[in-house]
């Protein structure tokens, strides 16, 4: 039988488990990207390993997040980071340079490789038919250690695009129709994988967007095939010898096929406060808008400033409005130069920021209160923006340059025919904001400032669990929701005893302090618990505090990972319905809880206060059971070394 792409790139990497969707495989990885915010804490565990240089093919460190120095902490983790990547042989993508998924496609990504990195949105390369994936930064930092990564086989659904897209409908509408049919749930246990006539129309900046939109699927990654488009990109990026086809095969075996037909998709919009709160824009055109951005790893390339600047040739940008412009790259950023596109840009009354996350993660430009913000961005969740009780929208840059212009959210087909777009066949390439790994860096001197504290040492699991409930919350709760970003608090990624004071502080503001005082503890979730992003912090801060479980409907792939990495229960409910026996307050008793997972026991008896009882799964594989037992993945390396 055939085998998809997916099937392909595994089957080449294989190294423990077989292909059976939802097993547990471990794979070898080419190479790992991580991005300051995750990255300080993933090189300290590195540095736990005692390796003295990365196994990987290529590591790449990047700085995108962290980018406002509002006092000495971001400044020194970038020094911290830099000294690491010389130390380790890896290369250090410097501050400004961009955004770590823009500059891995641009530059580094290769068809058929393998990539594992410290942030969700990792499959953006993806759409250069890399197998690209999330994950945490103990997985990133193991993967640099040479070690396979592990997780479930996912099952491949196919998505089968047939017809072009029209006039102003562009890539981000292909995933937001998708969002609205699957939602945020839809795609966990998947990989999404694009195939059809419609995928050679797609550029591979396009595809990109798809790809890296998947991971608010919930999918374990996104693949586009490596066809003369890709060849083309890789061309334009003085990059050919990195392009080899691939594609699936025409018999491969998908385990469900969706159909979208491009040439009947419309301009689409995530309202607030979830990426798949999706509607047509026309539903929602006339609402006034007081700042527009384009940016972020979703849609901040080359074509997607330029949409804007052809779109405001002979245009201007509205006054009730701040449009605002963070190129994915310095890349971006010095083509858009040569081909005049920021000066368009900054006459139609555009702000130029730097290349960077930003507003992304809550670095700078919160929106006023109140007003709506149209952002190109990847995730509305509630606050991210910086501003309490924000108003968020997603959409593609067509909609966002169209809104600007009027002030009002507007379907951009009302402006009349859409601009022609050439991109250019050749990019200027110029590496200076990436430093190259050393050949030998055992001289150099790691810098840490005051603000890099070490690891917290966990205990095993105990014998027995008793643990009180100290939140009991609904469905799709969201890593911000666990450990919020924003510039408060991203400072203190490598400081665990400073930013656990922050655990919760969005829905409960004595979270932290309940915790200390009632550890251990226990929190309650609905379906799809831990989605977003890859922070391992949203595990380690509530480990540090004493949180011993989770008990909820269903897990996010990525947070289950990181739960089991820091010694975290994650415990889901036989009978769903059992959610509503349960108070926030009460204290549930796990007998026997360490021999049942060293047992490989599939369920464990849960009993409340009044001594009633019911049945929660343990769904894991023998590696993570072991991890689990000795209480954190770092124990039980050491322990087996
Ligand atoms: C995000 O978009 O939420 C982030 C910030 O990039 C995170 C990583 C982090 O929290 O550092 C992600 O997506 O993994
Ligand atoms: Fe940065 Fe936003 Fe992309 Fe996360 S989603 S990597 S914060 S641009």
């Amino acid at each position: 039988m055939g085998l998809t792409i997916t099937e392909k790139i595994i089957k080449n990497h294989l190294i423990e488990g077989d292909m059976t969707p939802g097993k547990p495989i471990g794979i070898k990885i080419d190479q790992t990207l991580t991005q300051d915010a995750t990255g300080t804490m993933a090189y300290l565990e590195f540095e736990a390993t005692g390796l003295d240089r990365v196994k990987t093919e290529l590591s790449v460190s990047y700085v995108d997040h962290n980018l406002l120095q509002s006092d000495f902490r971001n400044a020194d983790d970038h020094r911290f980071l830099q000294s690491i990547a010389a130390k380790y042989g890896l290369y250090f993508s410097r501050p400004g340079n961009g955004i770590c998924h823009q500059v891995h496609l641009e530059r580094f990504a290769v068809p058929g490789k393998t990539l594992l990195g410290s942030d969700s949105h990792t499959p953006t390369a993806g759409g250069c038919g890399m197998l690209a994936m999330g994950a945490g930064g103990l997985d990133v930092a193991m993967a640099m250690a040479g070690q396979p990564f592990f997780f479930n086989m996912p099952k491949v659904v196919g998505v089968h695009l047939t017809g072009e897209l029209t006039e102003w409908v562009s890539a981000r509408d292909i995933i937001l129709e998708l969002l609205r049919r699957l939602t945020v749930k839809g795609g966990v246990g998947k990989v999404m994988e694009y195939f059809g006539p419609g995928v050679a129309t797609l550029s591979v900046p396009d595809r990109a967007t798809i790809a890296n939109l998947g991971t608010e699927l919930g999918a374990t990654g996104t693949l586009f095939p490596s066809d003369e488009v890709t060849k083309e990109f890789l061309k334009a990026q003085a990059r050919e010898s990195d392009w080899q086809p691939l594609e699936a095969d025409p018999d491969a075996n998908y385990a469900e096929i969706i159909e979208i037909n491009l040439s009947e998709l419309e301009p689409m919009i995530a309202c607030p406060s979830s990426p798949d709160n999706v509607v047509p824009v026309k539903e929602v055109a006339g609402q006034p808008v007081s700042q527009v951005i384009i940016g972020s790893c979703a849609n901040s390339s080359l074509r997607d400033l330029m949409v804007a600047a052809k779109t405001l040739e002979n245009r201007e940008t509205s006054k009730e409005v701040s449009f605002e412009i963070n190129p994915g790259s310095r890349q971006v950023l010095e083509n858009g130069d040569e081909l005049g596109v920021l000066k368009t840009l900054i006459h139609a009354g555009a702000r130029i920021h730097q290349s960077g996350c930003l507003g992304c993660i809550g670095m700078g430009q919160a929106p006023a209160t109140d007003t709506i913000s149209l952002r190109t961005f990847t995730r509305n969740f509630p606050g991210r923006s910086g501003t309490k009780n924000d108003k968020v929208y997603l959409c593609s840059p067509e909609t966002a340059v169209a809104s600007a212009i009027t002030g009002k959210i507007t379907d951009p087909r009302d402006l009349g025919p859409a601009p022609q777009l050439e991109m250019p066949d050749q990019f200027i390439i110029n590496d200076n904001g990436i430093i190259p790994p050393l050949e030998d860096g055992s001289n150099v001197e790691i810098i840490r400032g005051p603000n890099i504290k070490p690891l917290p040492e966990f205990d095993p699991m105990p014998e027995d669990l008793k643990a009180t409930v100290l939140l009991k919350l609904e469905d799709n709760i969201t890593t911000d929701h666990i450990m919020p970003a924003g510039s408060k608090i991203l400072p203190l990624r490598s400081n665990v005893p400073a930013i656990s004071e922050y655990v919760f502080s969005q829905i409960d503001p004595e979270f932290a302090k309940r915790a200390k005082n009632n550890a251990p503890s226990i929190i309650v979730g609905g379906e799809n618990y831990g989605q977003g992003s890859s922070r391992e912090h949203a595990a380690l801060a509530p480990r540090y505090l004493g949180v011993r479980a989770k008990l909820v409907k269903s897990f996010a792939r990525i947070h289950k990972a990181n739960l089991i990495n820091f010694g975290i229960l994650p415990l889901t409910f036989v009978n769903p319905e059992d959610y509503n026996s349960i108070s926030q307050g009460e204290q549930l008793t796990i007998s026997g809880i360490k021999q049942a997972l060293l047992d490989g026991a599939d369920t464990v008896e849960v009993k409340h206060e009044d001594g009633s009882t019911f049945e929660a799964r343990l769904d894991l594989s023998e590696r993570e059971r072991q991890i689990l037992a000795s209480g954190s993945l770092l124990n039980w390396v050491k322990a087996q070394l």
